[in-house]
C-alpha cells in the first residue's frame, strides 16, 4: 500500500492531462476577458459581466460569443485560444454572482465622470429645427444618429455606451440629450453643438432615467446596487444616493408634482421624491400588490400599474392608497401605455408582453372599453394628438413584422403593415406634428422606415443597425399624450 506521501508525489509527477484538467474560470478570465471586462467584472470597453447585466443573455448564447465573437461589436472570436470546455466554464462563472459585490457609491460615481471638452456653442452649429430631431438608438453596433425630422437625413451619428436601454430624455428646451445603458453608464449628448458633454456611470445595472422638471436633476433607477442616484444634470455630478429596500423597477419624471416617483420590483410599495428642496425627502405609499411598472394619467395624479403577474391597480397619488383594480390579463406593458380622447372620454391603451391583444379602459370609470385582437403580443404602443391612429408592433409573437394601425375613433385595426416581410418591425414614433410616422426593422441590417401617418404610404427607408427607439425631441419635451414620458 502506497503510504500518503508517495501518493501526492506520484500525482506531482504524471504530467497534468490537459484534456481532463477542469478549466480554472478566474483565471481565463483575467488571462483573456479581464482586459476588456474589467477585473471587477464591472465592464470596460466591453460590458459588465455579472448575473444581473447578463439578464437576457442564455448561458448557451454566451458559449457561443466566446468562441465566435460577437457581430458588429468589439468582442472577437476565442474560438482558437479557448476550448468548449473552457468557454462553459467561463459561462458558468459570470452567470454566478462574485463573492462580492463592487461598491459603487458616490466616491465610484465621482471618479467614473468623463468630461468630454464639448465646445457648447451659442446657437446649434446645424440648420436642421432642433425640436423636429430624433436620436434613434441602434443597438446593433451600439451607436445613435441623430435624425432631421423635416428633411429625414441623418446629421450626426455617434457611439454610445454599450446597451443603451429605456427612452432617451431631453433637456427642458430640448438642448441635450440623457441616455442610460443598462451597465448605468449616463451620456449627455449636445443636439447643438452635436457633441458629447459628459459621462458618468451612477450604477452597475441600470433600469433608467428621469430628469426633473426644470432641468436640473437626473434621476437614475438602479437595480444594483438598488436606489435612485440623484445627478446634476448638467455636469453629472452625484447629488445624492437615495437607497431603496428592493430592486428599481423604473423612475418616471411627474412633471405637474415636481416629483420623481419611483417603481418598486421587490417591495409593494410607490415611492414619490419631490425634487424642489434639496436633499430630497421620501414619500412611500405602501400597496396591496407590487407595481413593477406603471403609466401615469396626463394631470400625473392617477398611476396605473402592474405588476409581473398582471395585477393591475389604479393609485391616487395624492391620497397616497390604490382607489382602483385594473382587469388586466396576461402582462401589460403599461410602461409603454399611451391615452386619447374617444367620445368626450378619456382613454388609456396599453399593449400587452403576453397575450395577442391591446386593452382598451376608460380612464374615469376604470372600465375595459375595449380588447383589440391583434396578430401576437407587444411591446409598444404610439400616437399622436394630432393623428387619427395609434401605431402598434406585435413582435413579441409569430408575426413579427406586422404593424397594426389602429382607428382611434372606431377602436379597431384598419391596416397592418409589413414594412419588412419576416423581419422584426418594432417601436413607432411620431413627428412633432404627427404627420410621419418612423418604424424600425429591428435587424443588424436593419432600417428606418418613414411612413405618412395619414395615408399610411411609405415615404422613406434609412438604413440602420438594429434601430430600437426613436425619440422626437418636440413630443418628449412636451410630453405630447401618445409619446413615453
Ligand atoms: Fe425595455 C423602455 C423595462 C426589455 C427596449 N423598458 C423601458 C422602460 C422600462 C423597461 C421600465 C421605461 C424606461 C424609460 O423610457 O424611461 N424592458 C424593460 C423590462 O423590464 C424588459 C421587459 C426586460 C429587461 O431586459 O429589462 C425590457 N426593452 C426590452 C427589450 O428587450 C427591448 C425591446 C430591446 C432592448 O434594447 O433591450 C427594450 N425598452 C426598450 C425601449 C424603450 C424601453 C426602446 C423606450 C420606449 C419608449 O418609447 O420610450
Amino acid at each position: 500500500m502506497r503510504t500518503k506521501t508517495a501518493a501526492i508525489l506520484a500525482g506531482l509527477l504524471v504530467a497534468p492531462n490537459a484534456a481532463t484538467a477542469a478549466p480554472d474560470p478566474a483565471r481565463l478570465f483575467t488571462e483573456h476577458c479581464a482586459a476588456c471586462h474589467g477585473g471587477d467584472r464591472l465592464g470596460a470597453i466591453g460590458p459588465a459581466l455579472l448575473p444581473q447585466n447578463l439578464g437576457r443573455l442564455k448561458p448557451g448564447e454566451a458559449v457561443n460569443v466566446i468562441l465566435s465573437g460577437r457581430v458588429a461589436t468589439q468582442m472577437p472570436a476565442f474560438g482558437d485560444k479557448l476550448t468548449e470546455e473552457d468557454a462553459k466554464a467561463l459561462a458558468g462563472w459570470i452567470f454566478a454572482p462574485p463573492e462580492r459585490m463592487p461598491d459603487w457609491g458616490v466616491a465610484e460615481i465621482d471618479a467614473s465622470r468623463v468630461i468630454h471638452g464639448a465646445r457648447l456653442p451659442a446657437a446649434p452649429v446645424h440648420d436642421s429645427r432642433p425640436l423636429n430631431l430624433f436620436c434613434v438608438v441602434e443597438t446593433g453596433d451600439h451607436h445613435v444618429t441623430v435624425l432631421d425630422g423635416d428633411r429625414m437625413e441623418p446629421i450626426a451619428r455617434f457611439q454610445s455606451r454599450f446597451a443603451l436601454h429605456g427612452g432617451i430624455k431631453y433637456s427642458p428646451d430640448g438642448r441635450f440629450a440623457y441616455m442610460a445603458s443598462r451597465d448605468g453608464w449616463v451620456s449627455v449628448y449636445d443636439l447643438w453643438g452635436l457633441e458629447m458633454v459628459v459621462e458618468t456611470r451612477a450604477g452597475i445595472n441600470t433600469r433608467n432615467i428621469a430628469v426633473s422638471k426644470d432641468g436640473k436633476l437626473i434621476a437614475v433607477g438602479n437595480a444594483v446596487p438598488a436606489g435612485v442616484v440623484i445627478l446634476n444634470a448638467r455636469d453629472l455630478s452625484p447629488v445624492q444616493i437615495i437607497p431603496t429596500d428592493s430592486r428599481v423597477s423604473a423612475v418616471y419624471t411627474a412633471p405637474p408634482r415636481h416629483s420623481f416617483v419611483v417603481a418598486l420590483k421587490d417591495t409593494p410599495e410607490v415611492w414619490e421624491l419631490p425634487y424642489d428642496t434639496l436633499p430630497l425627502a421620501v414619500r412611500r405609499v405602501p400597496l396591496e400588490a407590487h407595481l413593477d411598472d406603471f403609466f401615469f394619467d396626463q394631470g400625473y395624479r392617477m398611476l396605473m400599474g402592474a405588476s409581473r403577474d398582471g395585477r393591475g391597480q389604479v393609485v391616487d397619488l395624492d391620497a397616497g392608497r390604490k382607489v382602483a383594480d385594473l382587469a388586466l390579463q396576461g402582462m401589460p406593458h403599461l410602461g409603454s401605455g399611451i391615452t386619447f380622447d374617444w367620445q368626450g372620454r378619456r382613454l388609456m391603451a396599453s399593449p400587452n408582453l403576453k397575450e395577442a391583444r391591446i386593452t382598451v379602459i376608460d380612464t374615469a370609470t376604470w372600465e375595459v372599453v375595449r380588447q383589440i385582437d391583434t396578430l401576437g403580443p407587444g411591446f409598444f404602443l404610439r400616437g399622436h394628438a394630432a393623428s387619427p391612429y395609434v401605431w402598434a408592433d406585435v413582435f413579441m409573437g409569430p408575426n413579427k413584422d406586422a404593424i397594426h394601425v389602429i382607428d382611434k375613433r372606431g377602436l379597431e385595426i384598419v391596416k397592418t403593415l409589413r414594412p419588412a416581410p419576416g423581419r422584426t418591425a418594432a417601436h413607432v414614433e411620431f413627428t412633432d406634428d404627427g404627420r410621419f410616422a418612423l418604424v424600425s426593422v429591428m435587424e443588424n441590417d436593419g432600417a428606418l422606415i418613414i411612413y405618412d401617418a395619414q395615408t399610411l404610404e411609405e415615404v422613406k427607408r434609412l438604413p440602420m443597425r438594429r434601430p430600437v427607439g426613436k425619440y422626437n425631441v418636440a413630443n418628449k419635451i412636451r410630453y405630447e399624450e401618445g409619446t413615453s414620458h
